[in-house]
């Protein structure tokens, strides 16, 4: 059933989309022509596939200068449920970032793995080797559904087997009918069969759709910050159901108010048995009511605003075929620490080792050569977290000792040695690769953190969970309006400072600065740490403070601390 009314104001990018022959277009000779770069329309397509082009941004000024083209080259991102792979799958990406890419692999902040540096001509081989290992990238991006997360934590109980399971089963009924992936890359035979796309329709989505998995005690995912969460209610030790959180999405664009971050609403209960049912009608929705003239506005979100939280429901109902229950009950959302060594609940353990950025390169630290090293000797799992970290699970106790030694060979004492404010910042890639980013993230992510860690010492929060998150542009990838504090880029050099979100994902955070300066980040967070320390309730966390205060207040403050000598941070 797809309803898509006609609109002479649709978008190039949906014109493109139904007449692309399902995503095909002229991909297959694209991909074998000697241009370093594809066309606009294979670009777009592309995205379907899994990759993106890009250029080197550190190079891109010089080289026009010198009349010379960009540095073109792919991102490629792995499509995997949950973070899940196996240790040989692991290996072989790795291998693969070494023959075809930059020699690193990127943990993503949806726990996906991203290979930056592929060159055209080495796309179509490196993508059909990632297959070739049993993972793909098919749909990883593009207007479909992304990768699923779920918790990553690989506790070995009834509950969190479920809810991998259910993603996996979701992942697999979501992927797109159309062959092209397969025809493109891996070289199936073409019959010229337009595929039928019940689910999608011929113009697939007018946007990305974004689903997560949680357990109400692991909302590691920021369920509220996807299209749709699915939050488990587990009775009597078995899953009931779950809870439906429709309509979040973090991507604003500077100066544009109809775009905004929102958290999704939580608008009914279904029965475990309805999972796929519910995700369906939910993408359906955004199929048939989602902007397709403008592609800033195109998300679930805005249906979900622009209509009503009750048409939603009831719309939710229309395509279930019965009214939705109310919410069941849950505790509180609340964020676990997962680094370090835990027991899985099954005689083995696994140990979470903080990846700055998800960058898995050999620098500083050799993160590949270390990762590769315990993973080919001990065989364990890896997985990837949507903190940009890694798990290493089903680590038998006889291990642990190796593989602690084994990694302290390469200077990694995990999790000693890393700050609660490095555990938990987040950075997005940014320069030089990401086409949008205003400012640095990933490259500055280092330098602030250590800006940080002594003003938090000096106050003894040492040790204080604060959520940090850095993006290059208001896009909000690291999920910047979602934790205790965000910076948002906005020109070279300066953050938009956002505050008075929650560690538990179930607050957005406000503006509280339009600008900062890096350089100032530390002289105008001191005082709101300073105030933290001396003032806060019990239990009370650094983005709650902060909410509870307001914005006039905590400006307030910044004010009251700044030396007369210090020029003033713009507002
Ligand atoms: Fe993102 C676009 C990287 C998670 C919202 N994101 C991009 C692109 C592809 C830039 C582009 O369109 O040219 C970035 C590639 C940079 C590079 O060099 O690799 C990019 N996004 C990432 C990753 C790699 C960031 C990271 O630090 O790990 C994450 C990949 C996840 C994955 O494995 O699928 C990533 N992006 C997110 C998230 C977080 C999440 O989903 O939990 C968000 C906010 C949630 C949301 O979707 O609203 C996010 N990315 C965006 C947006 C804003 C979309 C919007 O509709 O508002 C864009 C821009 C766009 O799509 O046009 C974007
Ligand atoms: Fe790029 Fe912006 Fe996303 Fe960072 S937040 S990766 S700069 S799109």
């Amino acid at each position: 059933m797809n309803m898509i009314a006609p609109d002479a104001k649709r978008s190039s990018v949906e014109r493109l989309k139904e007449t692309s022959r399902r995503l095909r277009g002229a991909l297959a000779e694209e991909l074998v022509s000697v241009a370093p770069e594809v066309s606009e329309d294979s670009y777009n397509l592309l995205k379907f596939h899994g990759t993106y082009e890009q250029h080197d941004r550190d190079t891109a000024t010089a080289r026009k200068q010198a009349g010379l083209a960009k540095e073109y080259s792919f991102m490629v991102r792995v499509r995997m449920p949950g973070g899940r792979l196996n240790a040989a799958q692991y290996l072989a990406l790795d291998a693969l970032a070494d023959r075809y890419a930059n020699a690193g692999l990127r943990i993503t902040t949806r726990q996906g793995i991203q290979f930056h540096g592929v060159a055209k001509g080495n796309l179509k081989a490196h993508i059909a080797e990632i297959n070739r290992t049993l993972l793909t990238t098919q749909s990883a991006c593009g207007d479909v559904a992304r990768n699923l997360m779920v918790t990553p934590a690989p506790r070995q109980d009834a509950a969190h087997r479920r809810l991998l399971d259910d993603a996996r089963m979701l992942a697999a009924a979501l992927l797109p009918a159309s062959r092209a992936y397969h025809q493109i890359f891996l070289d199936e035979a073409d019959p010229g069969i337009e595929e039928e796309e019940a689910l999608y329709g011929p113009a697939y989505l007018p946007r990305k759709f974004k689903i997560a998995l949680a357990l109400p005690e692991d909302n590691t995912v920021d369920v509220l910050c996807n299209d749709l969460g699915l939050i488990a209610v587990f009775e009597g030790g078995a899953l009931a159901g779950y809870n439906i959180a429709l309509g979040g999405g973090l991507g604003m664009t500077h100066n544009r108010a109809d775009t905004y971050p929102r958290l999704a609403s939580v608008l009914g209960f279904v029965p475990a048995a309805e999972a796929l049912a519910v995700t369906r009608a939910a993408i359906g929705i955004h199929r048939d009511f989602g902007d397709r003239a403008d592609r800033k506005r195109a998300r679930l979100k805005y249906v979900l605003d622009d209509r009503g939280l009750d048409w939603t429901r009831a719309e939710l109902a229309a395509r279930l075929g019965h009214p939705l229950a109310a919410p069941r009950p849950t505790a509180p959302l609340a964020v676990p620490d997962l680094l370090g060594w835990h027991a899985d609940g099954a005689g083995n353990f696994w140990l979470g080792i903080a990846i700055p950025s998800g960058r898995i390169a050999d620098g500083a630290i050799a993160w590949c050569s270390a990762l590769r090293a315990v993973i080919a000797r001990f065989g364990c799992t890896p997985i990837m977290t949507p903190q940009q970290d890694i798990l290493l699970a089903d680590i038998a106790p006889a291990d642990r000792a190796g593989i602690a030694a084994l990694l302290a060979e390469y200077g990694i004492a995990a999790p000693a040695g890393t700050s609660a404010l490095a555990r938990w910042t987040l950075a997005c890639p940014a320069l030089p690769t990401c086409g949008l980013a205003l400012t640095e993230a990933e490259r500055v992510r280092d330098p602030i953190v250590a800006a940080l860690e002594p003003v938090l010492a000096g106050l003894g929060l040492a040790e204080e969970r604060i959520s940090l998150r850095i993006t290059g542009c208001p896009n909000g990838c690291a999920r910047s309006y979602a934790g205790d504090i965000g910076l948002v880029g906005r020109i070279p050099g300066a953050y938009a400072l956002y505050v008075g979100g929650d560690f538990a994902g179930t607050r957005l955070s406000f503006k509280l600065i339009e600008r900062v300066r890096q350089d100032d980040l530390p002289s105008v967070l001191a005082p709101l740490f300073a105030a933290f320390a001396a003032g806060r309730a019990p239990g009370e966390g650094f983005g709650d403070f902060c909410h509870r205060l307001g914005g006039a207040a905590l400006r307030a403050l910044i004010e009251a601390a700044r030396a007369p000598a210090h020029p003033a941070a713009a507002d």
